[in-house]
């Protein structure tokens, strides 16, 4: 069986960090590690940076995972002929119903092939605090909340940059939710050598400047 693992998290939440960073890890354990990638648009950056962490990416573009499921059934196959022993997959930040769109569909069609890993949502400590304390746009306090909503266990991006203890405002987002720092603190390290790495400062908008959609399920299907 292959293991697979679907990535949720919020745009910018470090969903592709982690992925790279857990690449590496994996492979040098020994493991044959295949990245899917998602983008509601049709080119993505997520591909080009993944394709620097392992010889093996599957990309899925016009469309969230939830619209795109034959898609991904058919890299999740894809992977598997290639000999993949660890799929990581990464959802669009404005995915949600994860549960009832991939992974039940998942498990009721390929109950001996696929291994799914509990839900990892990942989160910026940060853009918690600021759903936390209400200082977002409502709609992404909306899509925030359901992507916690789901998430078996919450990764908290960022913990190389001393951020807040927001174990707290996630309990009482989300009771009883595992949680624990993302295996991808070191953002820089991980994604040294690639030329399409983003070398500023991670982003730290506002609710005012973060490029919304509304909270709809995924119509590019
Ligand atoms: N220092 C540091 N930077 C991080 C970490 N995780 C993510 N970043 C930075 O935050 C930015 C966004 O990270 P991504 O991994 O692209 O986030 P994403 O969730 O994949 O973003 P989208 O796919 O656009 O939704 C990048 O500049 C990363 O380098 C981290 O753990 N530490
Ligand atoms: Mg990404």
């Amino acid at each position: 069986m292959i293991d697979v693992h679907v990535i949720g998290g919020f745009l910018g939440a470090g969903k592709t960090t982690l992925v790279r960073a857990l690449a590496g890890l994996l492979t040098d354990r020994g493991e044959r590690v295949a990245l899917v990638t998602n983008d509601q648009g049709r080119s993505l950056v997520d591909t080009s940076l993944c394709r620097c962490s392992s010889g093996f990416v599957h990309e899925i573009a016009g469309g969230c995972f939830c619209c795109r499921y034959d898609d991904l059934e058919q890299a999740l196959l894809a992977a598997e002929r290639e000999g993949a022993t660890v799929v990581l997959a990464e959802a669009v930040g404005s995915c949600t119903d994860l549960v009832a769109t991939v992974l039940s569909p998942l498990a009721d069609h390929h109950p001996t092939r696929f291994k799914l890993a509990p839900l990892a949502v990942v989160v910026d400590p940060w853009r918690l605090q600021e759903v936390a304390e209400g200082r977002v746009h409502e709609d992404v306090a909306y899509l925030f909340a359901k992507q916690l909503e789901e998430a078996d266990v919450v990764l908290l991006s960022r913990a190389d940059l001393d951020p807040p203890d927001v174990r707290g405002q996630l309990t009482a987002l989300r009771p009883g939710v595992r949680s624990s720092r993302s295996p991808a603190s070191e953002a820089t390290a991980s994604t040294r050598g690639c030329p399409l790495v983003r070398r500023s400062p991670p982003r730290r908008s506002s609710s005012t400047t973060i490029a919304m959609r509304r909270p709809k399920r995924c119509s590019a299907g």
